[in-house]
C-alpha cells in the first residue's frame, strides 16, 4: 500500500483463534466501507493455536492486514507496543481481539482527536446514557477498586485506565511507546502516565462494551503483579521528571 494510511489499527493476540477472526472480518468491513487507507496489524507472540493461520487467511484476501510476529511470548504491553511501533497510520488505535468494543465505536474517539486530544481512550466507567456496558458484576467491581487506586496512583482524571479500546495521533503514539516499559496488563497505565507527564492532551469517551468469554486477565491471578507493575512505572517516571 503506497498511501499512508489514515488508520492503523494494532490487535494484540495470544491464541485468539476463536475469538479474532470474527472481529477482524469486522475491522475490515468497517474501514474498507469508509474507503480511507487503513491498516491492521495483528500482534501475534507465540500463540499456540491456529491463530497465526487465520490472520494469514484473512491477510490473503485483504493487503492492508498484516501480521507481526514476535519471538516469545511477552505479554499484551509488549505485543501492542510492538505493533504501535511498526505502524504507519495517522492515527492509531488498538483494540482488544475479542470484540468487546466494536470497531464503529472509533466514532466516538475519532472526533475527540480530531478537535486536539492526543489521546483518545475508551472508557467503560463514564456515565453515559447512550451506551452500555455488560460485564460480570465481579468483574464491574474489581474495575471499581482498580481505578479507585489507579486515580490515587497518580491518574486522578482517568475514569478507566483499562479499556482496551484507545487511540492516539502518529506522534503521541510514536513518542509513548517508545518509552514504555511494561510488557504486562498494567501497560496502559504506565502509558497513560507518561502521557501525563509529557503534558499530552488525554481525552476519555464512554463506549459500548459487552464482556466477551475467554478473558486472559484473571483479578486474582493477575491483580497483584499489575498493581506491582505500576507501582516500579510510576517510580521510573517520578526519577525521570
Ligand atoms: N500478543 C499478545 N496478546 C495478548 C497477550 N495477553 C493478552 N493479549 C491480548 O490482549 C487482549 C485482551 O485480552 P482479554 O483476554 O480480552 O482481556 P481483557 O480484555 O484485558 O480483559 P477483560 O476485561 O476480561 O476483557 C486480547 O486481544 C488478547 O489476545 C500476550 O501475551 N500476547
Ligand atoms: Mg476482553
Amino acid at each position: 500500500m503506497s498511501d499512508t494510511p489514515r488508520w492503523s489499527v494494532v490487535v494484540p493476540a495470544f491464541n485468539e483463534a476463536c475469538r479474532l477472526p470474527p472481529y477482524l472480518d469486522e475491522i475490515v468491513a468497517y474501514f474498507e466501507g469508509r474507503g480511507d487507507p487503513y491498516e491492521v496489524i495483528v500482534v501475534d507472540d507465540g500463540s499456540t493455536d491456529d491463530t497465526v493461520a487465520r490472520v494469514e487467511h484473512v491477510r490473503c484476501a485483504h493487503p492492508p492486514v498484516r501480521l507481526l510476529r514476535l519471538g516469545e511470548n511477552r505479554g499484551k504491553g509488549a505485543a501492542v507496543r510492538a505493533g504501535m511501533l511498526a505502524a504507519r497510520g495517522h492515527y492509531r488505535l488498538f483494540a482488544d481481539a475479542d470484540g468487546a468494543t466494536r470497531i464503529g465505536e472509533l466514532k466516538r474517539l475519532e472526533p475527540l482527536l480530531m478537535g486536539g486530544a492526543d489521546l483518545a481512550i475508551g472508557s467503560r466507567a463514564q456515565p453515559d446514557a447512550g451506551v452500555s456496558v455488560v460485564a460480570l458484576p465481579h468483574r464491574v467491581a474489581a474495575g471499581r477498586v482498580f481505578n479507585w487506586l489507579v486515580a490515587r496512583l497518580g491518574l486522578p482524571e482517568v475514569s478507566d485506565s483499562q479499556c482496551g479500546f484507545k487511540a492516539f495521533t502518529a506522534a503521541a503514539a510514536a513518542d509513548l511507546f517508545a518509552r514504555l516499559s511494561t510488557r504486562g496488563f498494567a501497560f496502559d497505565v504506565e502509558l497513560l502516565l507518561l502521557a501525563r507527564a509529557a503534558g499530552y492532551r488525554i481525552a476519555e469517551a464512554a463506549v459500548n462494551w459487552t464482556d466477551q468469554p475467554g478473558s486472559k486477565v484473571g483479578v486474582l491471578k493477575d491483580g497483584p503483579g499489575m498493581l506491582w507493575q505500576i507501582l516500579r512505572a510510576r517510580r521510573r517516571i517520578v526519577r525521570r521528571s
